[in-house]
C-alpha cells in the first residue's frame, strides 16, 4: 500500500490516485495534511473562487412508494403529513423565487403511486410559463426510472419529453451508496446502483448535465465510499456529464434506520469532502451542501478542497424532516459573507457554472 508521502507526491503532480490510495487517506487521521492536498488539487482547478447559486427547492410531493429506511421526508398515501402541492402553488413558489433573484429551481419528490407521468410534464410547463427565466434542474435518476415504468416509455423517451417540457438539467440525488449490499440495507426498494449509473449515462448522452451525490455516515464502510466514488469517476471518464459531486451527511432523526449514531462528525465531513476532491480528479466541482453539514463546517470545508456552496435554498424538507439543525435558508448576503470570511472570492453562478457576478 502507498505511503502518505507517495500519495502526496501524486497529488502535487496532478496524477490520479488509486482506490487503495483513497482508502489509505480514509485510514489516516492527519486531517490537516489531507486537507492541504485537497486544497492544492482544488486550487489547480478553481483558484480562490468559490461558486454559489441562488436557487429554490420545491418538493412537489412527499408521498413515495419506496420508503427508503434513511428517509424521514417520505410518507405513505393517506398518512399524516402526506402532501402533494397543487400546480398553482408550485408556480407561485417558482414565481416568487424568480422575483427574488433566483436563477434555478431544484425539483425532486417522492415516487407517487397515482400521479401520471403527464403531471410531471405539466409541472415543468407550468414553471416555464410562470417563471421563464429560471433554469429547471429536476428529477433524480430514480424518478426518471419510475416515470419510464408508469408511462411505458423508454428512458430516452422520458428524457426527451421532459426536455421538451422545460427540463434543463438533473440533480444528483438517489445515488446514496451505489454498492448493492449497502442499498439492500438502506433502500431495498430503490433501483440498483447499476441502474442509477445507466440512467445517468443516458442523460449525459442526451446532453443533460447532472450532479452526483453520496449519502454517507450510516452503515457503509470507507471501502464502500471509495467504491461509490470509483463508479462515478469511471462514468465521468466516459461522459464528462457530471458537474458537481455532493457528499450528503446522513441526518439520523426520524429515520427508520435505527443506528446508534447522532450524525456524522465534523472530522468525517471534512475528510470525506477532501478525499472526494483528491480522488475525483475528473470532476470540476465539489459542493458543500450546508443544509446537511451546518454553516460552520460548510465554511471550513472551503479550506479542504470545496469550491461550491449550495445555495440559498429558501425551504428545505428532506434534511430538516430528518432533524438537520441548520436554518431553512441562507440569504445571498449570508453566503457571500461566509465565503469572504473564509478568504475566498464569492462568484455567483448559473446552473451550468457560467459566472454571473464576482463579489
Ligand atoms: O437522494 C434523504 C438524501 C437526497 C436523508 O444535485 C438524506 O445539486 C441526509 O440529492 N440525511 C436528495 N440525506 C437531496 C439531493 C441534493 C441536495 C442538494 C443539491 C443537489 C444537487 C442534490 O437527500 C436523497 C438522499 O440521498 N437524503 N434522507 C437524510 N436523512
Ligand atoms: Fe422516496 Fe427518495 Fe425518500 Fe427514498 S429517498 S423514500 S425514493 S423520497
Amino acid at each position: 500500500m502507498s505511503t502518505f508521502e507517495a500519495i502526496a507526491a501524486k497529488v502535487r503532480s496532478a496524477q490520479r490516485i488509486s482506490t487503495d490510495e483513497a482508502l489509505t487517506l480514509f485510514g489516516s487521521n492527519d486531517l490537516l495534511a489531507i486537507g492541504e492536498l485537497a486544497a492544492l488539487a482544488n486550487e489547480h482547478k478553481n483558484g480562490r473562487n468559490v461558486f454559489f447559486n441562488v436557487n429554490r427547492h420545491i418538493n412537489p410531493t412527499n408521498i413515495c412508494v419506496n420508503r427508503c429506511a434513511f428517509c424521514a421526508f417520505s410518507r405513505t398515501s393517506g398518512e399524516e403529513g402526506a402532501y402533494t402541492l397543487a400546480l398553482d402553488e408550485i408556480c407561485r413558489r417558482a414565481g416568487e423565487a424568480q422575483d427574488e433573484g433566483a436563477t434555478e429551481v431544484h425539483i425532486v419528490g417522492g415516487l407517487h403511486p397515482d400521479l401520471p407521468f403527464e403531471y410531471y410534464e405539466e409541472v415543468l410547463r407550468a414553471i416555464r410559463t410562470a417563471a421563464p427565466r429560471l433554469h429547471i434542474k429536476a428529477f433524480t435518476a430514480v424518478e426518471i426510472d419510475y416515470f419510464a415504468r408508469i408511462s411505458g416509455n423508454s428512458i430516452q423517451q422520458v428524457l426527451e419529453r421532459l426536455k421538451t417540457a422545460g427540463l434543463g438539467s438533473m440533480p444528483g440525488g438517489g445515488a446514496e451508496i451505489l454498492v448493492e449490499e449497502v442499498r439492500q440495507k438502506i433502500c431495498p426498494e430503490k433501483i440498483p446502483g447499476q441502474r442509477w449509473l445507466e440512467i445517468i449515462r443516458l442523460a449525459h448522452r442526451d446532453g443533460l448535465k447532472t450532479n452526483a451525490t453520496m449519502l454517507y455516515g450510516h452503515v457503509e464502510t470507507h471501502a464502500d465510499r471509495v467504491a461509490h466514488m470509483d463508479m462515478l469517476r469511471r462514468l465521468q471518464d466516459d461522459t464528462c456529464g457530471f458537474q458537481a459531486f455532493i457528499p450528503l451527511a446522513f441526518q439520523p432523526e426520524n429515520s427508520d434506520l435505527k443506528l446508534d449514531i447522532k450524525g456524522t462528525s465534523g472530522l468525517d465531513d471534512l475528510k470525506t469532502l477532501a478525499i472526494a476532491r483528491i480522488f475525483l480528479d475528473n470532476f470540476d466541482h465539489i459542493k458543500a451542501y450546508w443544509v446537511m453539514l451546518g454553516e460552520k463546517i460548510a465554511q471550513v470545508s472551503l479550506a479542504f478542497g470545496v469550491n461550491d456552496l449550495d445555495g440559498t435554498v429558501v425551504e428545505e424538507k428532506i434534511g430538516h424532516d430528518a432533524g438537520a439543525p441548520s436554518p431553512q435558508s441562507l440569504s445571498k448576503e449570508g453566503i457571500i459573507s461566509l465565503i469572504r470570511k473564509a478568504g475566498r472570492i464569492p462568484v455567483e453562478r448559473d446552473t451550468l457554472y457560467r459566472p454571473l457576478r464576482v463579489f
